[in-house]
């Protein structure tokens, strides 16, 4: 038995699940609890890693677990540093990613109802909407049992981001441990996940090999369970296409001749003319246009299998032929082991290569956009160029409006875990966060940041936390002075009327500087390769802020109409009409 007070208990429990930082804020009410991290925490591998806005600690927390198998946990104080948390648990929630965040509440003797306390804010019913699960530890004797809950909660089934809310007498409450209570997670969660019902896998394997033009789509629960080696097994066994969500990005190299770039042209002729979809992994969200035709085919002539660890998300949007309930990567196992037991492999489809034509003729016609001398910088050029001179093994990070929109025609994601966006949000400013938590969990790989400058400047203050942890990551600024992709849509719906989008001239080269960074300003295009070797040879962040042209980044073609037609599908809109 040893004595030990309530946030030293939570931090050896945090160390059980393997935790190597706790994001945050620190404050008064946390205080045993950062005592422990710095106390036991360090001789152990744990540290707390500060950040200057909470927000930003969450969105690197989410960063780690989406780039790595850990679970990222992050720290706010009672009430304003608990309120900041929220964006950042938000964007994590709605793409299910796993995370753990901690904050204390004020003595359990004044908790909610409330009496007037400094800093009260009812953290339960703040956080529950935007938590899969959440709870007040209120007493010392049940630290660890709620910890086991979290985790249990955050790692199981369809994962998602968990909260417990600590009252401050329970971390500084002492109390007696015995080192056996200290027990590791494969005692109280359970670590395997399950295969889908044998029965329903035949009949998969069945539909597979009767289809003519199958086609596999995956999502995010690709990414969490593993998949992406067996889909690219059962993919090239049989020769079927794949497309992807934007979270399934990275599922397969983006250049491996099966694949096809989310939502262009080759995979939208794909999803729409296939016969068969099996579809791992993804709900069929508002960015997969739900699913229905005529982006994809009718359900008469398109038959379409779900895989999906959840139920709730199995026919959620799209009304399907069989539903398998499990883990992506066991059933997609199952499916491939039985595939081999009934057939050769396929050497070839013909209609691949219709696909690949579409695909092409499209990205083509953003080559002389990508190739302009154009002074100021088309932004097309300045992403083109960065995505082409990063490196293979690099883990991208995307934030931002249109240059989101530009990044998701030039860029390209050649491995698993590699493409960090907050997808389920359109959530801002994520990007420099987002890469430091990749970059922490990642050491060794390159990470790199494409954003709009009003998405860099909604976190720009991270720019210190990079220097002082030494983590050189790359962060590409489009420049346009504007919130530019709602400048082009007021643009195009009231034609020039503008309403709260332009900002002055930042330096944003400058601003990263006066933090210790490294901060390049790019006025012409042949200035862009040697920003990019110079950020590439940096041992410390580098902020390369292009001046890019701000009326050519007003309209994204193509993909700006169909985000807008998706967003405001039912609306009497102002942007009715304009395309003709
Ligand atoms: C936190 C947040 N606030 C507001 C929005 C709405 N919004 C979507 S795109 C956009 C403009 C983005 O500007 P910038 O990052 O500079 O990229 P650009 O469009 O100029 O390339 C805004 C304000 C949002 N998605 N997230
Ligand atoms: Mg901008």
């Amino acid at each position: 038995m040893a004595l030990m007070n309530g946030g030293e208990v939570l931090a050896r429990a945090l160390l059980q699940e393997g935790v190597r930082w706790v994001f945050g804020v620190p404050g008064a009410q946390p205080i045993t609890f950062t005592d422990a991290i710095a106390r036991v925490g360090r001789p152990n591998g744990m540290d707390f890693i500060m950040t200057h806005h909470e927000a930003a600690a969450a969105h690197m927390a989410d960063a780690v677990s989406r780039s790595s198998d850990m679970v990222g946990v992050c720290l706010g104080t009672v009430g304003p540093g608990a309120a900041n948390l929220v964006t950042g648990v938000y964007a994590a929630y709605n793409d299910s990613i796993p995370m753990v965040v901690i904050t204390p509440q004020i003595h359990s003797n004044r908790s909610y109802p409330f009496k007037g306390s400094q800093q009260e804010l009812d953290q339960i019913h703040l956080f529950r909407p935007i938590t899969k699960w959440n709870g007040l530890v209120n007493r010392y004797d049940r630290i660890l049992d709620m910890v086991r809950w979290a985790f249990r909660e955050a790692t199981t089934g369809r994962p998602g981001p968990v909260h417990l809310d600590f009252n401050v007498d329970v971390l500084f409450g002492n109390g007696e441990v015995a080192e056996s209570e200290f027990i590791s997670p494969q005692r109280y969660r359970a670590v395997e996940r399950p295969p889908g019902d044998p029965g329903l896998v035949t009949e998969a394997v069945e539909m597979l090999l009767q289809a003519e033009k199958p086609l596999i789509h995956c999502g995010g629960g690709v990414m969490r369970s593993k998949a992406w080696d067996v889909v690219r097994e059962l993919a090239e066994y049989l020769q079927i296409p794949v497309t992807t969500s934007v979270a399934g990005k990275g599922t397969l190299p983006e250049d491996h001749p099966l694949l096809f770039l989310v939502k262009g042209m080759g995979a939208i002729m794909a999803e729409s003319t296939s016969d068969l979809v099996l579809n791992v992994g993804c709900t069929m969200s508002e960015l997969d246009f739900w699913g229905k035709p005529n982006m994809w085919g009718e359900p008469a002539a398109q038959k379409f299998i779900y895989v999906d660890i959840d139920p709730s998300k199995i026919g959620l949007n799209r009304e399907f032929d069989l539903g398998i309930i499990g883990d992506a990567k066991k059933v997609l196992r199952q499916i491939v082991d039985a595939v081999k037991q009934k057939t050769g492999p396929v050497t070839q489809r013909d209609f691949i290569a219709d696909y690949r034509e579409l695909e092409e003729q499209t990205l083509n016609s953003y080559a002389e956009m990508a190739a302009s001398d154009a002074k100021p910088i088309h932004p097309m050029r300045l992403i083109s160029e960065a995505v082409e001179s990063l490196s293979r093994d690099g883990i991208m990070v995307m934030d931002g409006g249109n240059t989101a929109l530009w990044t998701n025609i030039a860029g390209r994601v050649y491995q698993p875990r590699s493409f960090l966006f907050a997808k389920g949000t359109g959530q801002l400013g994520v990007g420099l966060p987002y890469a430091l938590g990749a970059k922490i969990a990642n050491p060794d790989r390159p990470v790199y940041i494409l954003h709009g400058d009003g998405s860099f400047m909604l976190n720009c203050q991270e720019v210190e936390t990079a220097v002082r942890l030494k983590l050189p990551v790359i962060d590409i600024v489009s420049n346009d002075s504007a919130w530019g992709m709602i400048k082009g849509a007021q643009h195009a719906a009231f034609d020039h009327r503008y309403c709260g989008v332009d900002f002055c001239d930042i330096r944003i080269d400058l601003l990263a500087e006066s933090m210790g960074g490294r901060g390049i300003r790019v006025e012409s295009p042949d200035e862009i390769r040697p920003a990019l070797e110079e950020a590439a040879a940096s041992d410390r962040i580098t902020v390369i802020d292009a001046a890019v042209d701000r009326e050519a980044n007003l309209d994204v073609p193509v993909l700006f109409g169909m985000i807008v037609d998706l967003w405001l599908q039912g609306c009497d809109s102002p942007y009715c009409g304009l395309e003709e």
